[in-house]
């Protein structure tokens, strides 16, 4: 396994060892600014949108710094060399951001909130909520880049943001615990615990969808503001 390499002596000076060791910190300080920076502008939102509701859209907000172990083994997984140069290139998800909402309409009007601001540029989109994975695994992922103000600049950093309901949440945290890059995959009783784990993950965006529509009745019934499809216009 490439992660056995990472463990062989590295031949390197003290003197370099020690300035790339400030880079890598350097690099995270900027990774933990963007975290605190969209974290603000997810509780800003949280705060706008609540007014005029019952309840605010987002249940609890994540953060995350990606593990050096874990960045190491994405880099040379990928054949990149370890360089603080290349993990800012190449990795998308050092800062990782997890927005938990109470329904999926709010994912989708944080996510728009969100893109509409001037300083938040998206790079990429994957929306496996109107198009769930194979083994059932739904939320909504965006690559943006928001910059950070420094004591002299101002910098470009890229962020992770993954949104999902409480639903969708509950699925991939206990599909991550028990089965997520486990490498099963060959192992007898594979395809039951697949598919076992694929019904689950049918029964919660049922689930989703009957608290949804329900929502969505109690708010017409009550005349309280909503805003349907939301992701036509992401
Ligand atoms: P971890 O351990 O959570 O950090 P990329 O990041 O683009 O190189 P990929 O797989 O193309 O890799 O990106 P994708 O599909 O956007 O997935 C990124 C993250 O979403 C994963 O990070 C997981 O956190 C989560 N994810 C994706 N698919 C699944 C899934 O089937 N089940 C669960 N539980 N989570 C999933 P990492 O780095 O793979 O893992």
């Amino acid at each position: 396994m490439e992660i056995e390499n990472l463990k062989k002596p590295l031949h390197i000076s003290p003197s370099d060892f020690l300035a790339g060791a400030m880079d890598y910190q350097r690099l995270m300080t900027y990774y933990q600014c963007a975290l605190m920076e969209t974290e603000t502008k997810f509780k800003v939102l949280n705060e706008q949108l609540s007014i005029g509701r019952e309840a605010n859209p987002i249940e609890s907000i994540k953060t995350r710094l990606k593990k050096p172990v874990s960045i190491a083994e994405k880099m040379t997984r990928r054949g990149l060399p370890l360089t603080v140069d290349a993990i800012e290139e190449n990795l998308t998800d050092v800062a990782g951001v997890r927005v938990i909402c109470t329904f999926r309409d709010d994912v989708y009007s944080l996510a728009n909130s969100l893109l509409q601001q001037d300083d938040v540029r998206l790079l990429k989109v994957k929306d496996y909520i109107s198009n769930p994975k194979d083994n059932g695994y739904r939320s909504l992922h965006l690559i943006v880049e928001i910059p950070i103000y420094l004591l002299n600049e101002r910098r470009e950093v890229k962020v992770e943001i993954q949104m999902r309901t409480i639903a969708m949440d509950f699925w991939a945290s206990l599909e991550h615990k028990i089965r997520y890059k486990k490498n099963i995959e060959k192992l007898d009783g594979y395809e039951e615990i697949s598919r076992r784990l694929k019904l689950c993950a049918d029964q919660s965006a049922a689930l989703d969808e009957m608290m949804t529509e329900t929502h969505l009745m109690i708010c017409k019934m009550t005349g309280e503001d909503v805003q349907e499809d939301w992701e036509a216009q992401l």
